[in-house]
């Protein structure tokens, strides 16, 4: 067995929290979530500063799950405006556009009633997302403090959300009902949004500093090493578009099957050319948060290793510099159950927490992506706005 899957033995469907900033990758991250059914339990929502101001995320999600034709049942949360301790960090960049997530076709309006029912359902801005937190950890505790059912936090955003519920109730963060933090951020000798860190890590290194101190919590970390590896190709977006297509590179791409392929083609076509301005990627964009989702479902396509991992939170150039100390040769530690004996080492700072996904299998994963846009697409065609 290897060591993605010790971590991630679970039952399946996972009960499953998405903290996003979408963000076009957050909208597949999204479209993910909602439509691996039999994998994934989506029990809550919530939005965060990052990829845009926190406004226009909490907009932009509204308007993704109207578009998916997510069930109202699942509870959207507006979450912080701003970073946990630096108040005064550089403003989001513009990679996803000034919306956040330019470019989508067929987006529902912003004063669509469904789109208006989501952002108003929980609209409060910050500290109301801790309570939210609270709630749903509360309430799969039994009255002896054992936990009835885990959670999964997967934070495809900055982690100022968590890491604020985990500071001010730091007990329910490590009651064992949240069994895991899967991060999308950090990165290691790989370019990055500034010289040393990564985007999400560098909006708020405190945040993830704060959930790297829980002895009881792993952070199951999707760095730029392994998000770079999901490139969404040519090939997949032929198939995006008309599935089971003959298409070969060099000819036309088909036109779409339908107004949802539509609308998903163009949001990957925006984030593609925003990757060829800005990175130079031109074999298409890589789909980041995705890879997040993908892992408590299909942990044996993502295998990682485990490390100590830390951030700079200097405020300095170095700011949201991520360093990772691994467990090498595979056998140093492979259990997260068997950390007992490092907690009890002088040394802190060997402690074990977080296990770093490293390699992507990128086909399975696309074929698992794809069969999400057909399975949205049935619901979307019988569910008229
Ligand atoms: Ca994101």
């Amino acid at each position: 067995m290897t060591t993605a899957e010790i971590i991630a033995q679970k039952s399946l469907p996972v009960n499953t929290w998405l903290d996003c900033d979408p963000g076009h990758d957050d909208a597949v991250a999204l479209l993910l979530a909602l439509y691996m059914k039999e994998s994934i339990n989506l029990i809550g929502i919530s939005t965060v500063n990052g990829n845009a101001p926190l406004l226009k995320t909490h907009n932009n999600a509204s308007q993704l799950l109207t578009l998916y034709r997510a069930s109202t049942s699942i509870p959207l949360h507006r979450g912080f405006a701003h970073p946990l301790e630096k108040a005064d960090l550089p403003p989001p960049v513009s990679i996803h556009g000034d919306s956040g997530l330019d470019g989508v076709k067929n987006l529902p309006p912003i004063n669509h009633p469904i789109v208006r029912k989501w952002h108003d359902q929980h609209g409060a801005e910050g500290p109301s997302v801790v309570e939210a937190f609270k709630n749903m950890v509360e309430s799969r505790l039994n009255e002896d403090g054992s936990v009835r059912e885990t959670v999964s936090m997967v934070i495809t955003g900055p982690c100022t959300n968590v890491a604020a519920f985990k500071r001010k109730y730091p007990e329910l963060y490590e009651s064992g009902v949240i069994d895991r933090a899967m991060v999308m951020g950090g990165a290691f000798d790989v370019p990055q949004w500034t010289p040393y860190a990564e985007f999400n890590v560098a909006t708020d290194p405190d945040a993830l500093a704060e959930l790297l101190t829980s002895c009881n919590v792993p952070v199951v970390l999707a760095p730029l090493n392994l998000t770079h590896q999901a490139i969404f190709d040519e090939g997949t977006h032929a198939q995006l578009l008309a599935p089971g297509c003959s298409w070969q590179e060099g000819q036309p791409m088909p036109a779409p099957k339908s107004e949802f392929r539509e609308s998903l083609s163009t949001m990957l076509t925006f984030f593609r050319q925003a990757y060829i301005d800005q990175f130079g990627f031109t074999q298409g964009p890589p789909l980041h948060d995705p890879l997040c989702v993908l892992y408590l479902a299909r942990p044996e396509l993502l295998p990682g290793r485990w490390a100590h991992l830390s951030v700079d939170t200097s405020n300095t150039k170095r700011n949201g510099e991520t360093t990772a100390r691994f467990f090498t040769p595979e056998g140093m530690f492979n259990r997260w159950e068997e950390r007992e004996r490092f907690l009890s080492s002088d040394d802190q700072g060997a402690f074990p927490n977080c296990f770093v996904m490293e390699t992507l299998d990128r086909e399975e994963f696309m074929r698992v992506l794809l069969e999400c846009v057909d399975r949205a697409e049935e619901v979307v065609a019988h569910t008229p706005l």
